[in-house]
């Protein structure tokens, strides 16, 4: 009994060698790259046995790597026992099975987009996260599991294999255009259903502030922190994959809503940006940014340039913008902070030195949020036509201190608005 435990045990973390290439002056990179690599394979299950690198300006056809080097990742791979070879570079479905092929023990190989789908599958637990991953890995992993049956069914739920959910990723290839057509009608539907939601918060005209930032910097405790959503966050990459939204009140009463979002990653694939589109565009839809980033990590700033770049590309990019620079708590080193100071202030931000874990600095960054979310505000005077009830609701739902007198050419209202309330009610100011 004990030793059945034991062969279970041992086929759930599968030993992998890394394989990546890197160009003249780019292994320190290659190296900081692969790094993640290994967290992306221990959150999915698996240990590093052993890394292959290889300087190449750009990925041989064939195998990805040069033929030398296929030899030596068989040997890696007989030599450590390795049932698993992930490359940190993206392959087509016939170098996967050229590279199989060669190899002199049983190895399945994947790559870097194929494990983060396969976390992605572990995690997606809204109807469209499900929706989501599954179409991404019909249309990229499957093509790429294509042909292999009996290696899959001797895997199981083996890394690079598992759907979303408990179910099995589906590859078979009559059942599959079926499949994505049917998963693209239902996201469609569900998309639909969001962009209603969208719809009805943007029209409460209360202030939207999207927590951005890379996969792990600390956003969910943030979001718990200030508002006990109560969302699941552990020290692994991509815990939060559906985004979650709260209302949160800020110190001088400023209502805004905070939602928590997917993390970002370097190399995050450009069809896995399209497919996770309108979960990623809780950013675009933002007022405000809040831009957290692990102030402990070595490669802060590296995060930060990663994040900048996907938000530009979302278009996301140019928003009134708050960094946050969180886990202060564990900073090693003092002098980064001139660092963060630089480069928030080259961005044009403000910012906040935190700790989501032990709460300190929370009080600050929640002032300097009010500031950004009430910039541009300013007391509007409006002139609504009698009758215009659902006008007037809405400036009460959207403004502050408000306040209505009836005259005889109208409904008199003062209050404080924001820049938004001032482009829709422009035609009433007096
Ligand atoms: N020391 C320290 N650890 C923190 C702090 N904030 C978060 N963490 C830890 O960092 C890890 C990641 O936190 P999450 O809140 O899941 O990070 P996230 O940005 O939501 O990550 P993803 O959802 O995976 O993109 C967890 O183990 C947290 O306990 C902090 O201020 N200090
Ligand atoms: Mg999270």
């Amino acid at each position: 009994m004990e030793e059945k435990l034991q062969e279970n045990n041992q086929q759930e973390t599968r030993g992998a060698v890394l394989v990546s290439i890197y160009p003249q002056g780019g292994e320190a990179d290659c190296l900081a790259s692969l790094d993640e690599l290994a967290r992306l394979l221990d959150t999915a299950g698996g240990t590093v046995v052993g890394k292959v690198t290889q300087l190449r300006p750009s990925a041989d056809s064939r195998f990805g790597i040069g033929s030398g080097k296929i030899q030596e990742l068989s040997d890696t791979c007989k030599n450590t026992g390795a049932q698993l070879a992930v490359f940190d570079f993206e392959l087509t479905p016939s170098q996967i099975r050229a590279i199989e092929d060669e190899m002199e023990t049983d190895v399945s190989v994947i790559d870097r987009s194929i494990l983060i789908l396969d976390i992605f599958a572990g995690r997606a637990s809204s109807a469209e996260g499900r929706l989501q991953v599954e179409l991404a890995q019909l249309k990229y992993t499957a093509p790429r599991l294509m042909g292999k049956g009996k290696a899959l069914s001797r895997l199981g739920g083996g890394i690079g294999t598992r759907g979303p959910g408990e179910s099995k990723l589906e590859i078979d290839r009559r059942r599959m255009k079926t499949r994505v057509l049917h998963l693209e009608e239902e996201l469609r539907r569900v998309e639909k259903n969001r962009n209603t939601i969208r719809s009805a918060r943007e029209r409460s005209g209360i202030c939207k502030c999207a927590i951005v930032g890379y996969t792990n910097a600390g956003k969910s405790t943030l979001m718990n922190a200030l508002t006990d959503a109560g969302i699941f966050a552990e020290d692994k990459l991509f815990a939060t994959l559906d985004p979650t939204t709260r209302q949160y009140m800020l110190p001088g009463g400023t209502k805004i809503l905070l939602t928590d979002t997917v993390g970002f990653i370097r190399n995050l694939p450009h069809h896995l940006i399209k497919a996770f589109k309108s979960t990623l565009d809780e950013a675009v839809w933002a007022d405000i940014l809040m831009i957290v980033c692990d102030a402990s990590d070595g490669d802060f700033a590296g995060h930060l340039a990663v994040t900048e770049k996907l938000l530009e590309e979302l278009g996301a990019a140019g928003k009134p913008t708050l960094y946050v620079f969180n886990k202060c708590d564990s900073l090693e080193n003092e002098d980064k902070i001139a660092e963060m100071r630089r480069i928030a202030s080259d961005a044009n931000g403000a910012f906040a030195f935190v700790s989501a874990k032990t709460g300190e600095g929370l009080d600050l960054l929640s002032q300097k949020l009010e500031q950004l979310a009430n910039q541009g505000r300013r007391e509007m005077h409006l002139l609504l036509p009698a009758g215009a009830g659902d006008k007037l609701s809405e400036l009460y739902g959207a403004g502050e201190n408000v306040q209505v007198e009836y005259r005889d050419d109208g409904i008199y209202v003062m209050l404080l608005g924001d820049k938004k309330l001032q482009g829709r009610f422009a035609g009433y100011e007096v």
